[in-house]
């Protein structure tokens, strides 16, 4: 069985009595509605074929017995990179019933990233599309496959070249050993806090428990619509409630092409949807784009989360739309704070809302770890039902990353009004949110620093209208000073997901230090800024 961090027994007792675990796993979570009398539609795919939940659980049936022929077992990872699509899902749900982790793997993510994930989580299978917005996965997967020894199957949901097909996988459905409720049930990638993403460990009561929650928390039901605009792989669109919240009320699921007004609008009418995940930048997209569609979005709840959320572009999603908004504050690692429903419209467009859980612990401390006073802004520190007790096998970045009591150091910058609603001030960790996608500096810079005409390098966030930030690499040159493309080349060679590109580069003869001699980074992000907005 897998070995991690899992929440101290005295804890467990707690979130079990008060009812938040009730030992249930995620494979089960569509059985009842499979059961049912009438045919119920689950997913509604990209080519608007309609999955029912028989038909998904059937499917997930099959495929699990089919893992575990391939020797796939319990406690077994499998780094899952597919786009949204009822493959994912069907895939997800025979894991969760096998207890095999998915490590869920975001659709742009290259080798660098991949390489690292089947390593860190010494998979044992890696699971692909054939081709997906023009890109061909399978050299992809035939080259993480030669480098990483433990990874033993290729499996393609598609044409699978020189790999397995999934469908050639599925098997009669048998009887499997199933996980236990406190097992790990996937793996989510951290935004990164140093160096390379950390794997997260979401069991099964955690998870469980913030799907009900998060899907009572917005009263979607089974008469609920979700459109899964953003990737499925990532917690917002997953479990807030997302794809396996909808699944677990008995709701629909539609999952779009992309996540533009072209692809989107069309079907919020068709399907009726009433919930749809976005991040800030895709807000104020299908704000530009609405004047142009005819479309009714009064029965639609948005939620936003994810970065700086502008108020001005919040109160439009009401004066333009005609369509509500939940404020969201979420990570990977578990704590979710969001507005409720009946919130006066203030509390729902400046702040992000009060935590999902009564059990939730929030403290806002000073850099010595002392709370500061009421409504001051510190560090965000949180331990509760759904919040890890510890990144998979690092026990060096865990001794940092939590303290003694097992809170988690956010990294964020908050502030509690005296209402008690949190607000997002800023971060002390050394990530760049470009538009909600988190890139880590320091993964960045590692890299960077091998190209021989780099001779230091700091990668800062820069300000931007509509991505709220990008990304920017300060570099002390070696010799001949490169060039921002040469750069952006020498990345991709090294198969760094592009999205972590830097836009921008800055070319200096040395860097600021602060006090104790480290890079200033604070002095290199204002003179960027002064450049880009100045
Ligand atoms: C969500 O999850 P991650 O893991 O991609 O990123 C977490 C980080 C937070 O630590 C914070 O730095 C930032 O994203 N963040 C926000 C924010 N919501 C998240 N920063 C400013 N304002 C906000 N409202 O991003 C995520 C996961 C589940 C639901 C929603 C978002």
């Amino acid at each position: 069985m897998l070995d991690f961090d899992g929440f101290p027994e005295e804890f467990a007792r707690r979130y079990r009595e008060a009812g938040y675990w009730r030992g249930e796993t995620l494979g089960e979570l569509l059985r009842r509605w499979a059961a049912a009398p009438e045919p119920r539609v689950a997913i509604v795919d990209d080519e608007q074929r309609r999955w029912t939940y028989a038909e998904l659980d059937a499917w997930a049936d099959r495929l699990a017995a089919g893992f575990r022929a391939l020797g796939i077992d319990r406690g077994d990872p499998v780094v899952v990179q597919l786009p949204n699509s009822a493959a994912f899902a069907a895939v997800s749900i025979a894991l969760f019933r096998l207890g095999a982790p998915p490590v869920f793997a975001l659709p742009n993510h290259r080798r660098n990233e991949i390489v690292y994930l089947c390593e860190a989580a010494e998979a044992v299978a890696y699971v692909i599309p054939d081709v997906h917005q023009g890109f061909d996965y399978r050299p992809l997967a035939a080259e993480v496959a030669g480098r990483v020894k433990t990874v033993e199957h290729v499996l393609v949901d598609g044409d699978p070249g020189e790999a397995t097909a999934l469908r050639d996988v599925e098997a009669e459905p048998c009887p499997l050993p199933g996980p236990d409720p406190a097992d790990v049930a996937f793996f989510l990638l951290s935004g990164g806090t140093t160096g390379l993403p950390k794997l997260i460990p979401r069991t099964h009561d955690d998870y469980a428990y913030q799907l009900r929650a998060t899907a009572e928390g917005l009263r979607h039901d089974e008469n609920s619509t979700y459109l899964a605009a953003l990737p499925i792989a990532h917690n917002a669109a997953l479990g807030c409630p997302g794809l396996l919240g909808t699944l677990l009320v008995g709701g629909k699921v539609v999952l779009p092409p992309s996540p533009s007004p072209d692809d989107c609008f069309d079907l919020i009418e068709e399907e009726a949807v009433t919930l749809v995940t976005l991040m800030p930048p895709l807000v104020l997209m299908w704000l530009e784009s609405a004047g142009f569609y005819d479309v009714d979005f009064s029965r639609l709840l948005i939620q936003v989360g994810s970065a700086r959320f502008a108020p001005e572009v919040a109160r439009r999603i009401y004066s333009e739309l005609g369509a509500t908004l939940t404020h969201w504050f979420g990570m990977a690692e578990g704590l979710l704070t969001f507005t409720r429903l009946d919130d006066p419209l203030d509390v729902i467009i400046h702040t992000q809302g009060r935590p999902l859980c009564p059990d939730d612990e929030l403290r806002v401390v000073d850099d010595r770890d002392r709370d500061v006073p009421a409504g001051a802004i510190g560090e965000l520190l949180t331990r509760g039902p759904y919040t890890l007790r510890g990144y998979y096998r690092v026990p060096e970045h865990n001794a940092k990353a939590f303290t003694a009591d097992g809170f988690l150091r956010t990294g964020d910058l908050v502030r509690f009004t005296p209402e008690g609603n949190m607000v997002v001030e800023g971060r002390i960790k050394d990530v760049i949110n470009r538009g909600g996608e988190k890139v880590s500096a320091g993964e960045v810079e590692d890299l960077l620093i091998t190209h021989p005409a780099v001779r230091e390098v700091a990668v800062v966030a820069m300000p931007d209208k509509l991505l709220g930030e990008r990304t920017c690499a300060w570099v002390v040159p070696r010799g001949e000073a490169p060039g921002l493309e040469a750069l952006r080349s020498f990345l991709r060679s090294q198969g760094l997901a592009d999205y972590k590109l830097p836009d921008r580069l800055e070319l200096t003869d040395g860097f600021p230090h602060t006090k104790v001699g480290k890079v200033d980074k604070a002095e290199l992000r204002e003179q960027v800024a002064a450049r880009v907005t100045g």
